[in-house]
């Protein structure tokens, strides 16, 4: 029996390329040997405010995304978070079975709501319960999870043992593990900072569905030192994220990478990692475009994926219901 491995990710914002050499390359190399349901987690965009046009667009956009970087829809399940109504449902039992003390010690929600203060939505708060849900309806084992959400997933493991201990065996306990494979990409305006969705600055990232031009001109702007030598030196974060870039789309190891430039300057540099970004990322773009030529195509294969998922959340929904005394 192949594992059961979890991946949520949220649609919004832009996918870029650290999602991609992060964690997208990993999914889509790991299908054959994991039993994978990826989740486009759409119940968790609306904790925080979402305009309703754009969320719906991007939960299309992200969703293409994943297939056409490589997510095989036979091989994997792939479906939307609300298309299930079990994971809300599922959530609102385990709230029941979650103390308050248990949500209060969250990091994120005291990240997320700082800025927020009174205005933050219960919703936020209860996050947690949400990501619960949709790991424990579907017998997880393993959740690759980066290392601000494995609180999370910690605290998945300790309401399903609430919950078997109250009513016998009924949830699997995941694991969460954090991959050491995917290097952190930094942002390329602050290589200081992870390269992230929510960034405003629009130097900031290289998003999987920018144009040739964008991509070229956005690396050819990327922060690096006055320095001059071209070597992996984690002392000089921007010449090394670009490196590490390089290195990730095109395979090759770093001393053959430096070799290749000794006696060049940045601009040669970046005008090569240009032609190397928009190389890499022109198949994924190519497919994209195919599988959105038809507009109903990535809709049909979403409903396959939530057919696939439903009867899998269901079951596990009947047992809790039953245990609890419900229905
Ligand atoms: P945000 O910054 O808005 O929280 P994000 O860009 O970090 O979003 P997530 O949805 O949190 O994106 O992450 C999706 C996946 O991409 C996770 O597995 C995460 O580890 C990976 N990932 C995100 N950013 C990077 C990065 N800069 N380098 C490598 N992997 C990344
Ligand atoms: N909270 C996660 C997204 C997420 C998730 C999940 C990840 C929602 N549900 C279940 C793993 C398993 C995030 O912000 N990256």
């Amino acid at each position: 029996m192949k594992k059961r491995v979890f991946s949520g990710i949220q649609p919004t914002g832009n996918i870029h390329i650290g999602n991609y050499l992060g964690a997208i390359k990993y999914w889509v190399a790991s299908q054959a040997e994991y039993d994978n349901v990826f989740c486009v987690v759409d119940l968790h965009a609306i904790t925080v405010p979402q305009d309703p046009k754009v969320l719906k667009t991007k939960t299309r956009e992200l969703a293409g995304l994943l297939f056409a970087a490589g997510i095989d829809p036979k091989q994997s399940i792939l479906f939307i978070q609300s298309h299930i109504s079990a994971h809300a449902e599922l959530a609102w039992i385990l709230n029941c079975f979650i103390p308050m003390g248990w949500m209060q010690r969250m990091t994120q929600f005291k990240e997320k709501s700082h800025d927020l203060k009174e205005q933050a939505s219960v919703g936020l708060f209860d996050y947690p319960a949400l990501m619960a849900a949709d790991i424990l309806l579907y017998d997880t084992d393993v959740v690759p999870v980066g290392e601000d959400q494995k609180q999370h997933v910690e605290l998945t493991r300790d309401v399903a043992l609430r919950f078997n201990n109250i009513y016998g065996d009924t949830f699997r306990l995941p694991e969460p593990v954090i991959p050491q494979v995917g290097a952190r990409i930094m942002g390329l305006d602050d290589p200081t900072k992870k390269m992230s969705k929510s960034e405003a600055n629009p130097g900031h990232a290289i998003n999987l569905l920018d144009s040739p031009e964008t991509i070229r001109s956005k690396l050819m702007r990327a922060t690096t030192d006055s320095l001059r030598d071209i070597r992996f030196d984690e002392g000089r974060p921007g010449i090394y994220n670009l490196l590490v870039i390089y290195e990730l789309f095109t395979g090759l190891r770093r001393p053959e990478i430096e070799a290749r430039f000794t006696g060049k300057g940045y601009a040669d540099f970046k005008r090569e990692l240009g032609e190397i970004v928009v190389e890499g990322l022109r198949p994924l773009q190519t497919r994209y475009r195919e599988l959105t030529s038809d507009p109903t195509y990535i809709d049909s294969l979403l409903s396959e994926g939530a057919s696939r998922a439903r009867p899998l959340a269901e079951k596990t929904l009947a047992a809790v219901k039953k245990k609890v005394g419900l229905g």
